[in-house]
């Protein structure tokens, strides 16, 4: 069956002039980080549903994450987040991580759930707190050295819920001082993410509100900082995908925390409702392969694809699974898209042309692609289905309930 859709595929993609085997090549390569956390049990403000089964420490989380990468080929590294996955030893994480044929990725800081932040962690009006969240960050480093990643994830939960509650300009400065200091500590071959998020936990102002703040940021630090976009942290309507063009343009895109929202950053499984958004996205990053600027293309190749997500109310690994194809499939229709149409289209100011060379790549059903794709890699050619057969889910339910939380 797969064979006779492909065949009819493969035809049709030759006729538009699109080379399949680059297509293919680009999507074996094509690698998109899970977070530890999101094996854990979450919830909202009001409820956390514990689930049965739920990893019982970081190393349990991994194993989960290994399992979700055995079904699908394409996600072979964990980000961790410290103290949430603080362990005696990071050798012993790390060579764990390596037994079940994955490794740990970006290390995330956590400056939000210690008492000391109320008022601000980096953009703290108290000195020593600003100093104790600044060896946080530098511990972070030291720990990404063990379990060798070169990737230090950040996000800030500074800010403030008044008018006059603080300075702006004061935190700002403070907040850069803070940051420099880690940056100073970070070796040749490592990067710095910075994520911005425009609210929350915080009401009236978020120190790190937006992708300017974050690029302007990032650009005073040096070229070891880069700016992550998380999809879930924008207002309603804001165009990512222009975003993410922008700072591809400045080749500062260093990252994505990929996830679904509708009204709020509810970490939902990537395109759950917004699959054309995320596909946009993709498809500037693919035009951004093609630019003829070099230091474009080499931004475009070096993004690191995570995502960032918290299941609620659904299982955790199926869930995991179900975003990493949602983003390889909608990656697979964005690799369709026919640039040279494209392109001519918007030299000759044909709105319609080109409109419809973009949408063109998204109406292909890509699902015969994908499986050929997964055939070729050795990997479950339905990840989803394998899964479910593969009894994993059921030999977890022996840790019982209780497990970690994020
Ligand atoms: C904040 O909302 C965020 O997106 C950051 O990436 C944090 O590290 C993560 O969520 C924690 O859940
Ligand atoms: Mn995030």
């Amino acid at each position: 069956m797969t064979d006779k859709h492909y065949a009819l595929f493969e035809e049709q993609q030759k006729d538009r002039g699109i080379d399949l085997e680059a297509v293919k090549q680009q999507l074996k390569a094509l690698t998109i980080e899970t977070p530890s956390w999101g094996f854990g049990d979450s919830g909202t403000r009001f409820k956390v549903f514990e689930q049965e089964g739920v990893p019982r420490d970081p190393f349990e989380k991994i194993e989960d994450a290994a399992k979700v990468h055995e079904m699908t080929g394409i996600s072979g590294s964990v980000a961790i987040h410290i103290p949430w996955d603080k362990v005696d030893d990071y050798g012993q994480l790390k060579q764990h991580a390596a037994d079940h044929g994955v490794r740990i990725g970006a290390v995330n800081p956590n400056l939000f759930q210690d008492d000391d932040y109320k008022f601000g962690s980096v953009t703290n009006v108290d000195p020593a707190v600003r100093k104790k969240a600044t060896e946080h960050l530098l511990e972070c480093v030291d720990i990404a050295r063990e379990v060798d990643s070169k990737v230090l994830s950040l996000w800030f939960a500074d800010g403030t819920n008044y008018p006059g509650q603080a300075d702006f300009r004061k935190r700002k400065q403070w907040m850069r001082e803070c940051l420099a200091e880690m940056y100073n500590a970070l070796d040749e071959d490592m990067r710095m993410l910075i994520e911005y998020k425009f609210f929350e936990p915080a009401f009236y102002h978020t120190d790190l509100a937006d992708w300017g703040m974050a690029y302007n940021l990032a650009n005073k630090l040096g070229p070891k900082a880069e700016v992550l976009v998380d999809t879930g942290h924008h207002p309603q309507a804001a165009n990512i995908e222009h975003i993410v063009a922008y700072l591809l343009d400045e080749r500062r895109l260093g990252g994505f925390h990929f996830n679904s929202r509708k009204y709020a950053d509810d970490d939902l499984i990537v395109a759950a409702h917004n699959p054309y958004e995320i596909y946009l996205i993709l498809q500037q990053i693919v035009a951004a392969k093609y630019d003829s600027d070099s230091g474009v293309a080499l931004n475009a190749e070096n993004i690191s694809y995570m995502l960032d997500q918290c299941h609620n109310i659904e299982p955790k690994i199926p869930a995991m699974i179900r975003s990493i194809t949602n983003v390889q499939s909608l990656y697979a229709k964005s690799l369709l898209v026919n640039h040279e149409v494209l392109q001519k289209a918007q030299e000759e100011n044909d709105v319609l042309a080109a409109e419809e060379a973009i949408r063109e790549g998204y109406e292909f059903d890509v699902t015969p692609l994908l499986h050929v794709v997964r055939e070729e890699m050795g990997v479950p050619v339905q990840p989803l289905k394998a899964y479910k057969e593969s009894g994993y889910g059921e030999e977890i339910l022996k840790r019982g309930k209780g497990g970690a939380s994020w």
